[in-house]
């Protein structure tokens, strides 16, 4: 793993329409990210926060269906070039949210530096909705149908370039709660999906051990976790909890097993909000999960 880490925090917030989890990054923060990664020897730059604008600051005249569809692009093209700059500096992009629209930003900026980029999304959620197949016009439900070049052109082509990634280099983990036109999407493009049905059927140390293999021609992996992958009793702190989720300790699991096969070139932690969490717990988790991906051990 790469040595030098750069932490950009995104206060997001516009994908969704709950307050709080523009102070995701600060409770990440809080819980100890630093001296987590500090105490593995890594060098950690904490780069600050992206300026976002407020929600009551949104100029939502020309958005139609995508609400703040014009202050997430602005967001989106900012975190893309930071993150790009961070490659560039040969360090490994640590990105804290925000919702996760977020994701779009950072997938840009991530797969100019890669010709055949994968993505592993952790979530209770696939991410895969469009404005025509979304329920809520959240653009928090449409980062992974933008990356793969579906939905409207200006959530699509962030940084001047579509698709960046290929359908066929994800994997989606965790998921139970899929709209009718991700299912569909998800049939017709044959993306790998573990579902929770998989996770309890096959267990996290084979779907690892698959995804890992599946991703293997890769150059790159970018994991993108949504800590809704958690079941809410483990991270009761995010904006759309799911019941029946991953555990705790099988996501401890999972981040090991990727720290492990080391794969991993970028990632994110997002959701996170303060607001409607328990005494930083959800915040907290992700530190743990941050430090079982970057290589702590018990022993
Ligand atoms: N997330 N599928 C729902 C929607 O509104 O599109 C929920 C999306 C949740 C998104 O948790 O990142
Ligand atoms: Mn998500
Ligand atoms: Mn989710
Ligand atoms: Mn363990």
């Amino acid at each position: 793993m790469n040595k030098d880490i750069a932490m950009i925090g995104v206060p997001m917030d516009l994908g969704q329409m709950r307050r709080g989890v523009d102070m995701g990054p600060s409770a990440i923060r809080y819980a100890g990210i630093v001296e987590r990664l500090e105490n593995l020897n890594y060098n950690v730059e904490d780069m600050g926060n992206i300026e976002i604008a407020l929600p009551e600051k949104q100029d939502t005249a020309n958005d139609g269906k995508l609400k703040n569809l014009s202050g997430v692009i602005e967001a989106s093209e900012k975190l893309s070039d930071t993150v790009s700059g961070v490659i560039e500096a040969n360090k490994f992009p640590l990105v804290l949210g925000g919702d996760h629209s977020i994701a779009i930003g950072t997938l840009a900026g991530v797969s100019r530096h890669y010709k055949n980029l994968g993505v592993i999304w952790y979530d209770a959620h696939g991410d895969l909705n469009t404005a025509d197949t979304s329920p809520s016009g959240n653009i928090h439900g449409m980062p992974l149908a933008a990356s793969i070049g579906i939905g409207h052109e200006k959530l699509t082509h962030i940084s001047g370039y579509a698709p960046k990634i290929k359908h066929e280099n994800i994997v989606i983990i965790g998921a139970r709660s899929l709209d009718e036109g991700e299912r569909e999407l998800i049939k017709e493009k044959g993306i790998k999906v573990y579902t929770m049905h998989e996770v309890d059927r096959l267990g996290m140390t084979k779907i690892m051990d698959e995804t890992i293999e599946y991703l293997s021609h890769t150059d790159g992996v970018h994991l993108s976790l949504d800590l809704d992958g958690l079941d809410p009793h483990d991270a009761p702190g995010v904006g759309t909890p799911v019941l029946g989720g991953i555990s705790y300790r099988e996501s401890h699991l999972a981040m090991e097993m990727l720290a492990e096969a080391e794969i991993i070139t970028s990632a994110e932690f997002v959701e996170v909000n303060p607001i409607l969490d328990e005494k930083n717990k959800t915040a907290t988790v992700a530190v743990a999960l941050m430090g079982s991906l970057f290589g702590e051990k018990l022993l």
